[in-house]
């Protein structure tokens, strides 16, 4: 396993790791693995602060005095470019254990258990699949009288298909607490739970998180053996709806980031969300992502527009106008494959493309690479749900609202209910 590759590397610099430490005065280099076979013992000596290991590229932490040592012992390094300023690398750096607030596969787990215990009458923590490395992939399902299938209209929020993208996994989370946590003292959080089947999956890629949070922060893919000595399928790249399209929306190449893999839903955790598909009739979906700060829409794999453009557009708007009106930040709502990039084989290509459901994709911030690219403050993690919260909320009105009887439907509501569900493939 790659793991391997790693270990090595990291008990090579582990006493240079135990000390790690966010200064101002540090940089991000990088060296040549190679050196490491070159100049091993000199490196050693370094007691150089290993940050990690991808594509050949040894990544450190280093210190002036590091550089000096490097440039005495001939040491080629290099100022890795996407380095964050020393004091933003402070300002990002994670206060508390590796991952800080952010959740780990144990600790999402744990906490999805805790809250189903806490609160038995609304919601149950179900077991979806296993991821490759035999994870289990978890469901948070949420209703009034959640034991009883009482065929209520229903809505899928799905987190961190990306690795790295942790942030993508606190939103859904945090969206579960809070319906929970709020249905006996708010109405409307009431009305919306009675009246809906909600299922939350924060973890769609629970091996290749765990992978960015112990090995290789930048990690993407899952964790797929490719056996040619890459490692990896996107599993934003992997569902069935015109997967393979082109090969500028994905890629055949192994060790591309965009790899879809050697066939349409060949990835256990991409099965897991089929298999959920196949058993519960969803109404809407929404997939975290980051970072970018936008609300995208079908088609991911064209420019083209879909025959829902409308409805797409005036949903997603909705849902931009209602986070701007918390933060201040606004969230662009765009087509995707022609606001963003192309993509194929992607979620919502596919929940929109089968089910002709709503789909969306909502890109959580930083809104830039300069803004902190994958990266969130932990104290950025509450106030990025509160401003996506009244959207979750919007959605799920909007599913009961377009799923119940007219009578129930609001004239205040600006929308068309949605037509009966669409084959548009
Ligand atoms: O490329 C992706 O899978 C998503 N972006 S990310 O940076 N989180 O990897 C975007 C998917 C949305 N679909 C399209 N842009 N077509
Ligand atoms: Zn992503």
């Amino acid at each position: 396993m790659k793991k391997i590759l790693t270990i090595s590397i990291l008990a090579f610099f582990i006493l240079g790791h135990v000390h790690a430490q966010y200064r101002a005065d540090r940089k991000i280099i990088r060296i040549d693995k190679h050196q490491e076979i070159k100049k091993g013992k000199e490196l050693q000596a370094l007691n150089l602060d290993l940050l990690m290991e991808k594509d050949g590229k040894i990544y450190i932490v280093a210190s002036p005095q590091d550089l000096a040592s490097l440039e005495a012992k001939n040491i080629p390094y290099h100022i890795e470019h996407r380095a964050l300023y020393p004091e933003e690398q402070r300002r990002y750096s994670i206060q508390s254990g590796v991952n800080g607030a952010f959740h780990s596969y144990p600790e999402l787990e744990r906490d999805l258990m805790a809250l189903a215990d806490s609160y038995p009458e609304l919601a149950q923590v179900m077991d979806i699949g296993d991821s490759l490395e035999k994870r289990n992939i978890y469901a948070l399902r949420i209703s009034g009288n959640v034991g009883l299938q009482e065929n209520e209209p229903s809505v899928i929020f799905l987190g961190c298909h990306h690795a790295r993208e942790w942030i993508s996994v606190e939103v859904p989370y945090l969206l579960g607490k809070y319906l929970v946590e709020n249905y006996s003292s708010d109405p409307e959080v009431k009305r919306l739970v009675d009246n809906s089947d909600i299922w939350i999956v924060p973890l769609v890629n629970p091996d290749g998180l765990e992978y960015s949070i112990h090995f290789y922060r930048y990690w993407r893919k899952n964790m797929r053996n490719n056996g040619d000595g890459t490692y990896g399928v996107d599993l934003n790249r992997n569902y069935g709806y015109r997967w393979g399209w082109d090969n500028e929306g994905s890629s055949p190449n192994t060790a591309s980031e965009v790899y879809r893999g050697t066939g349409p839903f060949t990835e256990p955790e991409i099965q897991a969300v089929r298999s959920l598909f196949e058993q519960q009739d969803f109404q809407a979906l929404v997939t975290y992502h980051n970072y970018s700060q936008v609300i995208l829409y079908p088609w991911g794999y064209t420019e083209e527009a879909s025959d829902q453009e409308g409805l797409l557009s005036a949903l997603g708007n909705e849902m931009s106008r209602l986070m701007e009106q918390v933060s201040g930040r606004y969230y662009a709502a765009e087509r995707a494959g022609a606001g963003f990039y192309l993509t194929n084989g992607d979620t919502t290509d596919w929940s929109f493309g089968v089910y002709g459901i709503p789909s969306f994709t909502i890109e959580l911030p930083p809104d830039s690479s300069i803004t902190g690219e994958f990266f969130n403050a932990e104290s950025d993690i509450q106030p990025i749900f509160d401003e996506n919260l009244p959207a979750a909320l919007y959605l799920i009105d909007w599913c009961i609202q377009t799923h119940s009887s007219p009578s129930r439907f609001s004239s205040s509501q600006a929308l068309q209910p949605k037509q009966k569900r669409l084959l548009l493939k």
